[in-house]
C-alpha cells in the first residue's frame, strides 16, 4: 500500500454506529463501512478514522472499553474487520483506530478483578480513600465509591469510565502489547482520546476554585508515557498518529507533535470550538465570536507552523455541524459549507472530514429531549433543570450544543430513515435527509461532495497548502477573513466571508494577477483589485 506524504493527506471520520447497516439493523455495522468504500475512495481521502467498534456496554457510545481485543458484536465479527482492511487496502485508504486508555469501561475484566485490592488489577485504577472535589466533564463528582473496592475511584467522565492508572509500568505495558496487536494487524494510524489526561499530578489536590482539570491536563509525565508509546509502538512502522488534546496549551502541542517525531505526529485542540461558549459555559446558546474564531486558528497557524503540525478540523461526533454553527444552514447552506471547506482546507496541517460534512449536512431539527441519546447531553438536561432553568432555555442550549448533532443517521438518499438500515435507527434521521443526501449530492456537480473532492486534489497539487507559511490579512474585519500561504515558489490567498452580507477587500498589488484554484460562485467580482466578496463568498487564489 502506498501512501501519500501524511502531511498532504486527508482523514474521513467514521461514526460507524450512525455510518450504514446493510443488515438493516438499528445501528451501523463494519460492513456497512465495507460497502461504502468506493464512495469514500471517489472523495479522495486517505485516512479512515474509525471510532471505537471494540466490546463495549455502550454507555458513551464505545468509549467506554470493555475489552480492547474484540469486535462488539453490535459492529460486527473480527472477520468483518479484517474484510474491512483489506478492502480499504485495495483501495489505497487506511484504517485508522480509536484508541480510547485515559479510561476503561467498569465492565472491563481489569475493573470487575481490580476493585478487589489483593487483585494484580486493582493498581490498573486510581483509589483514594477520600474523593478530591473534581468534577466529571460529564457532571457531576469525578469519584464514585466502590463497596467491593471499599474506596472512591477517579472517573474524569462518566462513572462508568475508570481512568487507568498510568503510573503502573504494568498497566502502559498492557496498553503497548494492544495497539501493537491493531497495529500488526495493518492498522495504519491511531487517533488517541483525551490522551493529556493520562499522567495525573500525585498531589491529588483539590480544587476549590476550578474543576481539577489543572491536576491532570498535561499533567507532569504525559511527555514522557508519549515518547515512551512510540518507542515500544510507534518506532519503525509508518503511522499515522494523531491526540485529541483536551483543554491542552499550545506549549504543549509544541512537544507532542514536534517534528523529530518523539511523541505524535500531530495533535486536535479545542479552542477554536469554544467561541460559542459565552464565559466559558457549553451549555449556554450563544452565537459565535467570529473574530476569536479567526484569532485562535491564526495563532495556532503561526505558532506551530516549522515545528509541529495541526489536525485541522470543524467537525467531529462530539460537537454540532459546522454549517449550522459557523455558516448558515437555509438559504445559503452550499455557499457556507464551502466556504467553511474552503477556509480550512487552505490552513497548515491535516485536514479531518467527519462523516456528512462533505455534503453539508446541518444540525437535525430536533424539538423533543427525547430525540437526544448522548450521555454528556442528558446529564446536562438533568444538571440544568435542577439549577432551575427553563426547560426552553435548556432545550435551546441542547439544540445548538449537544453532541447528537452529529450523530445522526449518514444521509445517503431521500428514502426512509435516509437509507441509512431498513431498521429504524438508534437516534432519529434528520427530516432534512430528503433533500440533504448522498445520492443527490453525487448527482450535482455543483455539490459541496465535489467541492471537497478538489479540495483534497489541490492539497496533494501545491505544495504551498502544505509547507507554506501563514500570515493573517484581516484581524480585525468583522466578517472577512484572508489569509496567504506563502513559500519559495508559490503563494496562495484564502478570502472568505462569514456572512450573509456583501464584503470588501483590496487585493494587494502583487495579486492582480492570479489564478483561481477553487471558489463558491461561479465569477469574481474584482475590477483593479476592488473585490467585492458575496453571500458567505470564498475564494481561494494562486500566484507564482
Ligand atoms: O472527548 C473528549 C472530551 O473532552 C469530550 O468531553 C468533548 O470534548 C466534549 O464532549 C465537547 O463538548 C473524547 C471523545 O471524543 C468523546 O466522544 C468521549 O465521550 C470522551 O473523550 C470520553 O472518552
Amino acid at each position: 500500500l502506498t501512501t501519500t506524504d501524511w502531511r498532504k493527506s486527508a482523514v474521513y471520520q467514521i461514526y460507524p454506529k450512525s455510518f450504514y447497516s446493510p443488515e438493516g439493523k438499528a445501528t451501523g455495522t463494519l460492513r456497512g463501512v465495507t460497502a461504502k468504500l468506493d464512495y469514500l475512495a471517489k472523495l479522495g481521502v486517505d485516512y479512515l478514522w474509525l471510532t471505537p467498534v471494540y466490546a463495549s456496554p455502550q454507555r458513551d457510545n464505545g468509549y467506554d472499553v470493555s475489552d480492547y481485543y474484540a469486535i462488539d458484536p453490535s459492529y460486527g465479527t473480527m472477520a468483518d474487520f479484517d474484510e474491512l482492511l483489506a478492502e480499504a487496502n485495495k483501495r489505497q485508504l487506511s484504517v485508522m483506530m480509536d484508541i480510547v486508555v485515559n479510561h476503561c469501561s467498569t465492565d472491563h475484566d481489569w475493573f470487575k478483578q481490580g476493585r478487589h485490592p489483593e487483585s494484580p488489577y486493582h493498581d490498573y485504577f486510581i483509589w483514594r480513600d477520600q474523593p478530591t472535589d473534581w468534577v466529571s466533564k460529564f457532571g457531576g463528582p469525578a469519584w464514585s465509591f466502590d463497596d467491593v473496592a471499599g474506596k472512591y475511584y477517579l472517573h474524569l467522565f462518566d462513572e462508568t469510565q475508570a481512568d487507568l492508572n498510568w503510573e503502573n509500568p504494568a498497566l502502559r505495558e498492557a496498553i503497548y502489547q494492544m495497539m501493537c496487536f491493531w497495529r500488526d494487524k495493518g492498522v495504519r494510524g491511531f487517533r488517541l482520546d483525551v490522551i493529556n489526561l493520562i499522567s495525573k499530578d500525585d498531589s491529588f489536590a483539590n480544587d476549590p476554585t476550578g474543576d481539577g482539570r489543572k491536576y491532570y491536563t498535561d499533567g507532569p509525565r504525559v511527555h514522557d508515557y508519549l515518547q515512551e508509546m512510540n518507542q515500544r509502538v510507534f518506532d519503525g512502522h509508518d503511522l499515522m498518529t494523531v491526540g485529541e488534546m483536551s483543554s491542552t496549551t499550545l506549549e504543549h502541542c509544541l512537544r507532542y507533535s514536534n517534528t523529530n517525531e518523539q511523541e505524535l505526529k500531530m495533535t486536535f485542540n479545542f479552542h477554536h470550538l469554544k467561541v460559542d461558549y459565552p464565559d466559558g459555559q457549553k451549555w449556554t446558546a450563544a452565537p459565535f465570536d467570529f473574530l476569536e474564531l479567526k484569532r485562535i486558528l491564526s495563532d495556532w497557524q503561526v505558532g506551530m507552523q516549522g515545528n509541529a503540525w495541526n489536525a485541522i478540523f470543524w467537525c467531529n461526533h462530539d460537537q454540532p455541524r459546522v454549517v449550522s454553527r459557523f455558516g448558515d444552514d437555509t438559504v445559503y447552506r452550499v455557499e457556507s459549507a464551502k466556504m467553511l471547506a474552503t477556509t480550512l482546507h487552505g490552513l497548515q496541517g491535516t485536514p479531518y472530514i467527519y462523516q456528512g460534512e462533505e455534503i453539508g449536512t446541518p444540525n437535525p431539527d430536533f424539538t423533543d429531549l427525547t430525540d437526544y441519546r448522548d450521555v454528556e447531553t442528558l446529564n446536562a438536561y438533568t444538571e440544568k433543570t435542577a439549577l432551575g432553568e427553563t426547560e426552553a432555555d435548556i432545550l435551546a442550549a441542547i439544540r445548538q450544543k449537544s453532541r447528537d448533532n452529529a450523530r445522526t443517521p449518514m444521509q445517503w438518499d431521500a428514502s426512509p430513515h435516509a437509507g441509512f438500515s431498513t431498521a429504524t435507527p438508534w437516534i432519529p434521521v434528520a427530516s432534512n435527509h430528503t433533500t440533504i443526501n448522498v445520492e443527490a449530492a453525487l448527482a450535482d456537480p455543483n455539490s459541496v461532495f465535489y467541492h471537497y473532492k478538489k479540495l483534497i486534489q489541490l492539497r496533494k497539487q501545491y505544495d504551498v497548502l502544505t509547507n507554506g507559511s501563514y500570515r493573517l490579512l484581516t484581524p480585525d474585519d468583522l466578517a472577512l477573513w484572508a489569509y496567504e500561504r506563502t513559500n519559495d515558489d508559490e503563494q496562495v490567498l484564502v478570502l472568505s466571508n462569514f456572512y450573509g452580507t456583501a464584503a470588501s477587500f483590496t487585493l494587494p498589488n502583487d495579486w492582480l494577477d492570479h489564478q483561481v484554484l477553487i471558489q463558491n460562485y461561479p465569477d469574481f467580482l474584482e475590477t483593479s483589485g476592488q473585490v467585492t466578496l458575496r453571500p458567505y463568498e470564498s475564494i481561494m487564489l494562486y500566484r507564482t
